[in-house]
């Protein structure tokens, strides 16, 4: 009731109303560019409604056999090229294709994977987890799955633990298998809006399948946490962001992507993110789409001061911060944000644009870096925040404005640092060689 009434207090401020412009924005500039979206490949998707009262899909069965089996196979590359590759121009942008990537032939002799164990919880507008780029790399509760009998038999056609209505795990949410809507409290965090898909594939897509692009971590694992909707007021968009926040700490997960925020810092949010840096979990959030200064009109949560924070601004194809994203130099780092392709709902892929999109690829480098460390336990959130920072770009200084405190993500240059400190595996191992047409020679160039 205090976090209740913490939030309640913060909300006579313009926060949240700034907080649904923030999001609004980014819709808007999701809507002149879908036309983009007739370009992109669209897959057959059969969503099977499941029966709750938002008509929200069930979780592929190929997901709840995996849970049920409690393993997490993954890895297992196909080793067919994804069609869309070469219109990824942030991947190419960030230096992907030159040093990580299962798809293609090591550069430099070594292979790098991203680990499934590594859990990045998504706070956002739910993700399509049936989504064939993404439905291999969504968390599982394993607390929540599992063979379950009811006493009458005939009471019930559930035998798990994921449909009994019962909180098996004890964690204060029934049958959360594979995240939360905290919009709808209940637990299919689907994705009505668009956003959350897409920034789960930028993070996430799937690699090597022969559909769509890849995600910078490709085979990481997702946390859809649901906490904002656009019928929701600013209040109800803030509270759920402190609870999707506890509940990612609680259940383990080692990055938090963020793409919300306003101009009025909230006591309640700011103490859910110390919860997290208290236990090593890297908060990577949006900049803010404003177009200001954030040194003179800070965004939160990315301008809370805590060390377990990466603020991220958006730039374009030619390394030019956008006109609409947040600078100064409280912001951390810049990444590729304007006309991003990504995964959407129901099976399609589109662009989207913005610093949500940016802080995305910055969320899944820091991803592929947790998943190099040999001995998780003793390295945390600062050792991998480091090496983002240290490794980045020099940023083109014909800009007038003071751009970022660090620079332009750099995949190469992180993984330099991190291989510096040691701490890191290195492994050569003979890996999937596929040819991919190289983004620079490819006809379909990104049209600003
Ligand atoms: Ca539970
Ligand atoms: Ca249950
Ligand atoms: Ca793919």
């Amino acid at each position: 009731m205090i976090r209740a009434k913490l939030v309640a207090k913060e909300i006579k401020t313009q926060r949240c109303s700034l907080k649904r412009i923030s999001l609004a924005f980014g819709f808007v500039l999701v809507l002149v560019i879908f036309p983009f979206v007739a370009k992109a490949q669209e897959l057959e998707n059969t969503i099977l409604k499941s029966s709750n009262p938002y008509n929200f899909p069930v979780f592929p069965k190929e997901l709840l056999s995996r849970f049920e089996n409690h393993s997490r196979q993954k890895g297992n590359l196909n080793n067919q090229i994804d069609p869309l590759l070469n219109q990824d121009w942030g991947l190419a942008d960030i230096g992907f294709f030159d040093s990580f990537t299962p798809l293609i032939q090591p550069v430099q002799g070594q292979v790098l994977q991203c680990l499934n164990q590594i859990v990045v919880a998504v706070i956002d507008t739910g993700i399509d987890y049936t989504h064939p780029e993404l439905k291999n790399n969504i968390w599982a509760n394993v607390g929540e799955v599992g063979p379950w009998t009811a006493k009458n038999i005939n009471s019930s056609t559930c035998r798990d633990k994921s449909c009994n209505g019962i909180d098996d795990d004890g964690n204060g949410f029934i049958d959360d298998v594979a995240g939360w809507d905290f919009v709808n409290n209940q637990p299919l965090p689907y994705d009505t809006h668009g956003h959350g898909t897409h920034i789960a594939g930028i993070i996430a897509a799937e690699g090597a399948n022969g559909i769509g692009t890849t995600g910078v971590c490709p085979t990481v694992s997702i946390m859809p946490l649901k906490y904002y909707d656009s019928g929701s007021n600013g209040m109800n968009n803030l509270q759920n962001t402190v609870k999707a926040i506890q509940y990612a700490v609680r259940m383990g997960a080692h990055i938090i992507n963020y793409s919300g925020g306003g101009a009025e810092s909230a006591s309640a949010e700011r103490a859910a993110i110390e919860e997290a840096n208290r236990k090593g979990v890297l908060f990577v959030a949006a900049a803010g789409n404003d177009g200001h200064n954030n040194s003179i009109s800070p965004y939160y949560p990315a301008s809370y001061p805590l060390d377990n924070i990466i603020g991220v601004a958006s730039i374009n194809h030619k390394n030019q911060l956008l006109s609409s994203s947040n600078f100064g130099t409280p912001v951390h780092i810049a990444a590729p944000g304007l006309g991003i392709l990504s995964t959407i709902p129901s099976g399609k892929f589109g662009t989207m644009s913005g610093t949500s999109q940016a802080t995305a690829f910055v969320t899944g480098a820091a991803a592929l870096l947790f998943s190099q460390i040999k001995n998780r336990s003793s390295v945390d959130y600062r050792q991998v925040k480091e090496w983002i920072l240290e490794g980045a770009k020099p940023l083109p200084l014909n800009e007038s404005r003071s751009l970022v405190s660090s620079g332009l993500l750099s995949i190469p240059g992180s993984l330099a640092q991190s291989i510096k400190s040691s701490l890191i595996t290195q492994k050569k191992t003979s890996t999937p060689t596929v040819a991919l047409v190289p983004v620079g020679k490819s006809k379909k160039r990104f049209q600003e």
